[in-house]
């Protein structure tokens, strides 16, 4: 019998996560030829992917543009089938991408990194998994995802419900027969907005327990032909090249207009050429003022709430679901399929918890403070701890055993948020502080891989062993992520930007929103001048 070689306990790197992140940086790890560790809790490849199985699923990038761009070969190869990918395809080409590159015998899957601590007598991280594994490593790499920390509120009684419980972002692989069953969905958010009208169509009543009404616009997802693809395939370069360099990480941008400026008849042409299009372009295409003036981004959520009317047939039901108080686009626009019209069903119930908000979960349903709804499921679209929860869960303890929880303790501290200060050789791939969710994610993760390759082949030539922020350049940087914000509308809305969703999170927008291609540059001229703002030892 042969004996199995241990694996590598002295590492360059340990990598966590096998989302679009994790496997990258492994690609760039082997390219390099680093050793490394990386762990993964999920049974699989995939991260969001692998876990939002949720039914109705999909990205709500197009699928020429949420995909890889480090391989030529794998671009032309790979084929997609439809506008929008859904989940099941986007989950088998990240293990296409994974086998395709023999990325799966770096990752120890169905393994939680419990802990990880900065050792400042060796500078290197002193990694423990759940299993009780203890990797030594010089560079940590938290390719965790933005919105992989599933949040289930705690409403009292949980525990007492006889029937089937679920949260969207940590759903069963075996998928979930929603078939003669009475089910309530809490939460209208992309998670939400993208499954009510899939499970509609399955249960036998669906109630949706909605707190705030959400502004949509639609996916217009459909199957792509031969000659669309073969087009996409031919311009591909130049349409990913257009993305690197655009606000959004998308190829197209704000257009060179505002909304206040144009002529109104041209305005209401334009917003409806862009709803038959579908997508994201309707909102991050459109007039530049959308997101910054009120009076504009008024324009914007009128013309929402005319469509919404129009739909849905009760009028009561409507006004419920018409959105009002905050600013469109401020709280993380979803896209669907045919949402507004699930509520002309006659097996769909909407409950307003403004109204009539929950009071306990029973053994029969929910009670809110008007009735018991009787439910043999209730799906959780609650969202998550986002952009800090995936990173301070960990357990990460950087100089003087402080944690990144503790150090965050008044909102998330980073230096192009890819670093912190007190965290020596921590690269966070799309950590708070990058433009990260408020653009295409693929775009904005290989923009970040990059950078700490091209950082880490600085260092090794340069022979320094560290690299961490200075305090003036991660609070400069604080300063300029929180001032761009103010200069917009989000600050004024509870979204999970804000941390709001969280109770006792602190609150402030965490990402940087100064446009994508802005910030590659910014990056780019940071490793210039010789990583202007980081010391090394
Ligand atoms: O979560 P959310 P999500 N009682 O936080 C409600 C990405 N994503 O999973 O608005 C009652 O947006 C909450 O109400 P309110 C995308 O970036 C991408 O839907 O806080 N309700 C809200 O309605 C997205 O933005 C894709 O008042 C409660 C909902 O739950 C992000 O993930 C698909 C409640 C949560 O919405 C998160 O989306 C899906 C409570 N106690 C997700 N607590 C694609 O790209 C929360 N809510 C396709």
């Amino acid at each position: 019998m042969s004996a199995v070689r241990p694996a590598p306990q002295e590492v360059d790197a340990v990598v966590i996560g096998a989302g679009f992140a994790g496997l990258y940086t492994v690609y760039r790890l082997k390219q390099m030829g680093l050793t490394h560790r990386a762990f993964e809790r999920g049974g699989g490849v995939g991260g969001t992917w692998y876990w939002n199985r949720y039914p109705g699923a999909s990205s709500d990038s197009e699928s020429w543009v949420y995909s890889f761009t480090f391989s030529r070969e794998l671009e032309q190869e790979w084929t997609w089938s439809r506008r929008f990918p859904e989940q099941p395809e986007i989950l088998s080409y990240l293990e296409h991408v994974a086998e395709r590159f023999d990325l799966k015998p770096s990752f120890a899957f169905n393994t939680r990194v419990t802990g990880a601590a900065y050792d400042e007598a060796t500078a290197r991280w002193h990694v423990e998994t759940e299993h009780g594994e203890q990797i030594s490593a010089r560079f940590l790499i938290t390719a965790v995802g933005c919105l992989s920390a599933a949040q289930v509120p705690k409403i009292p009684g949980l525990g007492q419900f006889k029937g089937a419980w679920y949260h969207t972002g940590e759903w069963p692989h075996e998928g979930v027969d929603f078939t003669g069953k009475r089910v309530g969905v809490i939460g209208t958010g992309s998670s939400g907005i993208q499954s009510i009208p899939v499970i509609a169509k399955q249960a036998s009543h669906l109630t949706v327990f909605q707190r705030t009404p959400n502004f949509s616009v639609p996916a217009r997802n459909r199957a792509l032909s031969r000659e669309e693809v073969e087009t996409l395939k031919r311009n591909i370069r130049e349409i990913r090249e257009t993305c690197r360099w655009s606000s959004i990480g998308q190829p197209y941008d704000w257009k060179d207009a505002e909304a206040l400026k144009v002529d109104q008849a041209a305005l209401r042409r334009q917003f409806e050429a862009d709803w038959e299009k579908g997508g994201f372009e309707w909102m991050f295409g459109s007039f530049r003022d959308l997101l910054v003036d009120p009076q504009a981004n008024a324009l914007a959520a009128d013309f929402v709430r005319e469509k919404i009317q129009a739909v849905v047939k009760d009028p009561e039901v409507a006004r419920k679901l018409t959105p009002s108080g905050y600013p469109i686009g401020t709280k993380r626009l979803p896209l669907d399929a045919g949402y507004f019209e699930t509520f002309n069903r006659d097996n769909v119930s909407l409950v307003d918890l403004r109204e009539t908000p929950i009071e306990e979960i029973v053994a029969t349903g929910i009670r809110t403070r008007e009735r018991v709804h009787e439910l043999d499921a209730i799906v959780f679209a609650t969202g998550f701890d986002a952009l800090t929860g995936p990173l301070t869960r960990v357990g990460i303890r950087g100089r003087g055993g402080e944690t990144l929880a503790a150090k965050w303790t008044a909102g998330p501290q980073t230096y192009l948020g890819v670093c912190t200060r007190g965290f020596p050789n921590l690269f966070m791939v799309t950590g708070p502080g990058s433009p990260s969710v408020l653009g295409n994610m693929p775009t904005s993760i290989e923009q970040h891989v990059d950078w700490i390759f091209d950082c880490i082949t600085h260092m090794r030539e340069l022979g320094q062993s560290t690299i961490e922020p200075t305090a003036e350049a991660e609070a400069a940087w604080v300063a300029h992520v929180k001032e761009l914000a103010d200069a917009t509308l989000f600050p004024h809305t509870d979204s999970w930007y804000m941390g709001a969703n969280i109770p006792g999170k602190p609150r402030v927008f965490m990402p940087y929103i100064g446009g994508f291609g802005t910030y590659r540059q910014l990056c780019a001229e940071v490793a210039e001048k010789g990583y202007e703002g980081f010391s090394f030892a």
